[in-house]
Formats: structure tokens, sequence, C-alpha cells
């Protein structure tokens, strides 16, 4: 256990360039307001600050500079000008290359320089957390991995949010989802699987309207920010486009929906603390490297046949046989049992650590070391 004292001074910079999407914004909003709301003084410096107000309605993209939730949040220039923090943490998120007359300053002020990684159950990732890379300038940056192990750097989870979650559950899920969405859900009833849709453009969407469209039970397909191509209402299936909601209310979505299609890496991990079955379509690379992603993320999990099968049609690996795999996911046994694993998983993950607790470790075990 450290002491209080010793990373109550720490201060942090997180650096965050957006490549597309919503991913690089989202997991360094979640890593600062969990920070900041611990305590220590947090700026995030974001190239792209229209991206994180899609996320956060209460920043204003026309300010250079604001402070939201205890957290500064300053624009790519600003942070040219300004110092790192004195004896305190730069976060240089998913690799992105800090300011230069920034980077010159981390020397001088005798910052500790970590750069965050993204999630990967890969094996490779556990060798490399921690280490340190030397720098031309004298400076040394750490390797920090994200991950599902004990060994890793950890998953992004704060304070209370599964008996939030737990409260949550217990509560009419027609009103709750009506508040958060403006749906009319008075036909919305407890035989009614609702399924959240987060997906990439490349999904095989015709093969999932096809398996849905044909279940026993009625099924909602709720799609925030709109409908994609190919999907309408069809046999038991009723698609809803639903609104992108603020990521402060992501999980509230999660917790509304029976199964949960998610993408990327943020949503992946709060589809996990929702402890209900998740699909997880990973951010397409032209070189392949999603799929052995997702193998390494697969070897870790608990899952059924049914499920693994569904997770590899959905991830383009055998999309012919997307059909039969939700088929065979959602009968009952399979479904139970997948039911159970999630919550299994869940309750696992969570006995751990979570990201920032271990990040606050690693730091101050660095700082007396230097
Ligand atoms: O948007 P993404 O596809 O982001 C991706 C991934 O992070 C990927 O790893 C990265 O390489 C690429 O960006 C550049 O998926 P992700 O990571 O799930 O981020 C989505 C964010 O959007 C997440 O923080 C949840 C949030 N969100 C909302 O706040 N409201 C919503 O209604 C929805 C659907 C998502």
């Amino acid at each position: 256990m450290t002491a209080p004292g010793a990373t109550a001074r720490l201060a942090f910079d997180v650096f965050c360039q957006v490549i597309d999407n919503y991913g690089d914004a989202g997991v360094c909003w979640r890593l600062a307001r969990q920070l900041a709301s611990r305590g220590y003084a947090v700026r995030l410096w974001i190239d792209r600050l229209s991206t994180l107000a899609q996320l956060v309605p209460a920043l204003d993209v026309r300010l250079s500079g604001q402070r939201v939730d205890s957290v500064h949040v300053g624009s790519w220039a600003e942070a040219c000008q300004a110092m790192p923090p004195r004896h305190g943490v730069v976060l240089e998120a998913f690799g992105c290359t800090l300011p230069v007359p920034y980077q010159a300053r981390i020397v001088t002020q005798d910052s500790l320089w970590v750069n965050l990684e993204y999630l990967s159950a890969e094996t490779w990732t556990a060798r490399c957390h921690g280490l340190p890379s030397p720098q031309a300038s004298g400076a040394i940056k750490y390797f920090y991995f994200p991950g599902f192990t004990p060994a890793s750097g950890g998953l992004l989870r704060e304070s209370g949010l599964l008996a939030r979650r737990d409260r949550a559950h217990r509560q009419d899920r027609r009103q709750r989802l009506h508040a958060l969405t403006g749906l009319d859900t008075s036909e919305l009833t407890p035989q009614t699987r609702c399924v959240l849709l987060f997906a990439y453009p490349q999904a095989p969407m015709a093969s999932l309207q096809a398996a849905l469209s044909q279940q026993a039970e009625p099924v909602w397909l709720l799609v925030p920010g709109g409908t994609p191509q190919g999907l309408h209402d069809e046999g038991s299936l009723r698609v809803h486009a639903i609104p992108f909601v603020p990521q402060a209310r992501f999980d509230e979505v999660l917790w509304c929906c029976d199964l949960n299609f998610v993408r990327g890496e943020d949503s992946l991990v709060r589809a996990i603390w929702a402890a209900r079955p998740l699909v997880w379509q990973l951010y397409p690379q032209t070189d392949q490297a999603h799929l052995a992603k997702l193998r390494a993320w697969l070897d870790i999990l608990p899952l059924t046949p049914e499920a693994t099968q569904l997770q590899n049609a959905w991830n383009g690996r055998h999309p012919g046989e997307l059909v039969e795999a939700v088929r065979q996911a959602l009968r009952p046994a399979a479904w139970q049992a997948w039911q159970l694993q999630a919550q299994r998983h869940c309750k696992a993950l969570a006995a751990q650590d979570d990201l920032v607790t271990r990040l606050l470790a690693f730091c101050v075990q660095h700082r007396e070391t230097r």
C-alpha cells in the first residue's frame, strides 16, 4: 500500500491524438476523469476537441482551454507552450507523438513518461508491460499495456460502477430505455430480447438481419446514431435507431440490453462490466492483425462453443456461418450458459485492481526508484 501523500502530489498530463472514431478520445477521457476523481491534477491535451465533445456535451469546441469535470482540457497548440508537470506524469496515449517543444522539457521537469498502449489479450503485451524505452533526449519512456490479467496494466473501472449497474438492473427496463433514448417502449415486453448494435460498417449486417428476424421471441435491435443499410423490421425483428448518448450514460444503454454487439476497446470493456453476453467486433486492420487480437481474447475467455463461433463469424473469419452461429448461440440452453459466463467473467475481472489503481502504483514505484 503506498502512502497517500506519495501520490497525492502527482499531476498528470494526458495526450490524445484522435485517429478516427471515438475510442482514442473515449479512453483518454475516462482515464482523465478517473484520475481527477481521485484528487489528482489532470490536464488532457487533445488534437480533435470536436470528437471528444460528442462524448462530453459540456465541452465547448470554441474554447482552446477549459475545465470540465475537474479536468483541464486543452488544445495541442496550447500544449506546445505548456510545461510538463514537475515530478509528475506524462501519459502519451496510443503512441501519439508529443509536441516537440513539450517533449524537450520532460527531462528538465523530471516527469515520468508513460506510453499507454492499446488494450490487448495477446501474451506478448504482458512481457512488454512496464518496460523502459530510453529516448535520445535522455528521458526514459515506459510502456504501459492495459489487459485482462493481474500481470497487465488492468482495465478502466471506476469505483461504484457495478453497484450502479445492479441498481439499474433492478429498475423497470422500459422506463430506463425510454428515459435514455426517447423510444416509445410501451410495446417492449419482458420476453423481448434487446440487442445493442454498435458496429463498424464491415459487419455482416444482412446475416444478422436474417438471423434475428427468424427468432421465436421478439427482438429489438437498438442502433446508436442511425440504422445501417440493410437492417429493417422483419418477422420477430424491430430495428430502432437511438441517439448517440453522452459517454457518462453509455453504460446505461448497455444495461438495458440483453446482448451487446460492441466494437473498439472502450465499449468492449464497458460491455464486460455490464455482465451481459457480448459480441466484440475489433477495429479492422488491413494486415488482419485484429484477428490475432481476437484469437488471443477468445483464448482467455470462458465462452460456449456457440458464442465463440459467433465472435469469429462476426469478425469475418467465417461470415457465412453467422446466421447459424446466432441461431445456436441464442438457443435456450446455450443462451443461459452464455449469460452465466458473462456474469462470471465480469466478477473475475472486477476482483482485480482497476487500471488507475495499478497505474498509480506503477508511477509511485518509478518515482521512488528515480
Ligand atoms: O469508436 P470506436 O470504434 O473507437 C475505435 C477504437 O477505440 C479502436 O481501438 C481505435 O483504434 C480506433 O477507435 C481509432 O470504439 P470504442 O473504443 O468502443 O469507442 C467508442 C466510444 O464511444 C466509447 O467511449 C463509448 C462511446 N459512446 C458513447 O459515449 N455514446 C454512445 O452512444 C456510443 C454508441 C458510444
